[in-house]
């Protein structure tokens, strides 16, 4: 089967949307039961009228408000505008606030507003005493950009993808968040078949542990300012769950040639290597409990501990397991993989969906969940706009 590029836009953008809407009624909650997402999942998935009693349009959250801007600015502008982008992010918030937005990147657009959005950096770099937020909130709205940088060169998409970040993610955990989210779309649109051996699983995971070392390797300084940090590194490093192993060590230590310790700082290419070796175990047949992979990979607000998560989700979603929802649509799995783990569930949806509608195209996203959510028609309206962008460029 070969999937048209359009289609994979279209299943990129509504992917994320269907996540954002049907995850968002699970966030938060620290401990969801399969049986809770199995009910709710059936119940969106019953072929049942717009118009019949007690049929749920949900809400999309700030997931989709922040995808929205970035796609619409990319569109108008016709390139990259970080003050643009800032700009419709503050108003956006203004004119609906109530989206669920993190707890601190709503000062960042009070101050981008009182600045009237000269130098979109600075605001974002103020947050959390210096060190900028690690939230996943830049993550959580790249696919326009990896969309919009299709036929980019890998360099130039970086910097592009980046920068989307920085206007409210300064902290390197945060941006490069937000960059491996950004591959994993960007590979996902590239792919030209569906995924479905554990031998495509494998050359998709490498392809992006390649990617993202290179990318790590240039961040050391910022990776050292953060972990030279005792309070912020706590953060980072404690997971609420204690039982999980070394997975707090994302350091490799080598000893260079003047016998002195250098400490290499490769924290997300390290949790893709956990993800490989998991999915590869997984699909082997050995089982591995959920509350063990949330220990390991993490599902809470922070990137670090989402967008692995998310990648492992979208990639698992792409396989009938033992522990599977049973139905027939790989981007259906994934959302309920995603919702599953618990946590921070709508973000991590929406970034798998996003990922597995961008391998499997439109026509894996059923009908009827698009009808549950709130704004399909525009959001399709800007995957077919940035196509266009991209054919026309
Ligand atoms: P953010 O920048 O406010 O970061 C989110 C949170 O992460 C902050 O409020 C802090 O608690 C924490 N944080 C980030 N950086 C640091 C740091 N350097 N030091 C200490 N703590 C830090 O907002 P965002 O845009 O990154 O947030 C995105 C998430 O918030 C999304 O999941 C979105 O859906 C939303 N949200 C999540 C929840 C949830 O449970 N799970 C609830 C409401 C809203
Ligand atoms: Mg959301
Ligand atoms: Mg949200
Ligand atoms: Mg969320």
């Amino acid at each position: 089967i070969i999937i048209s590029l359009m289609s994979k836009f279209r299943g990129c953008m509504l992917g994320g949307l269907i996540a954002d809407c049907l995850g968002s009624p699970f966030e938060g909650e620290m401990f969801v039961t399969t049986d809770s997402v199995q009910k709710f999942l059936h119940k969106q998935l019953e072929e049942q009228s717009e118009k019949s009693a007690g049929f749920q349009i949900l809400s999309y959250t700030d997931d989709t408000a922040m995808t929205k801007s970035i796609a619409q600015s990319l569109i108008e502008m016709r390139k990259f505008d970080p003050k643009d982008i800032a700009k419709r992010f503050a108003l956006e918030y203004n004119k609906e606030p109530k989206r669920g937005y993190g707890a601190n990147v709503v000062d960042v657009f009070a101050a981008l507003m009182l600045a009237n959005y000269e130098s979109p950096y600075e605001p974002a770099k103020r947050q959390f005493g210096g060190f900028g937020s690690y939230g996943n909130g830049a993550a959580m709205r790249v696919g326009p950009c990896a969309m919009y940088g299709y036929n980019m060169e890998l360099n130039k998409l970086l910097e592009l993808t980046r920068d989307s970040a920085r206007i409210t993610h300064s902290n390197v955990y945060g941006y490069n968040g937000a960059i491996l989210q950004c591959l994993a779309i960007h590979q996902a649109l590239h792919v030209h078949s569906i995924i479905r051996t554990l031998f495509d699983i494998n050359v998709y995971l490498n392809n992006l542990i390649e990617k993202m070392m290179k990318i790590e390797l240039d961040s050391q300084p910022a990776y050292s300012m953060m972990n030279n940090n005792t309070t912020t590194t706590a953060n980072i490093n404690n997971n609420n769950n204690s039982n999980n192993g070394n997975s707090n060590n994302h350091t490799n230590i080598i000893i260079n040639n003047h016998n002195q310790e250098k400490k290499i700082y490769t924290p997300f290419s390290d949790k893709l290597k956990k993800v490989k070796e998991i999915l590869n175990n997984e699909i082997k047949g050995n089982k591995y409990p959920i509350d063990k992979i949330v220990a390991c990979l993490g599902n809470d607000v922070s990137a670090f501990k989402s967008v692995p998560t998310a990648i492992y989700a979208a990639l698992k979603g792409q396989f009938i397991l033992f522990d599977s929802f049973d139905h027939p649509s790989p981007i259906v799995r994934t959302l309920y993989h995603s919702i599953s783990f618990g946590g921070d569930t709508d973000t991590i949806g929406s970034m798998a969906c996003s990922i597995s509608g961008a391998i499997n195209g439109i026509e894996s996203v059923p009908k009827i969940l698009l009808k549950h959510c709130e704004c399909c028609d525009v959001m399709e309206k800007y995957a077919d706009d940035l196509f266009r962008l991209v054919r026309s460029n």
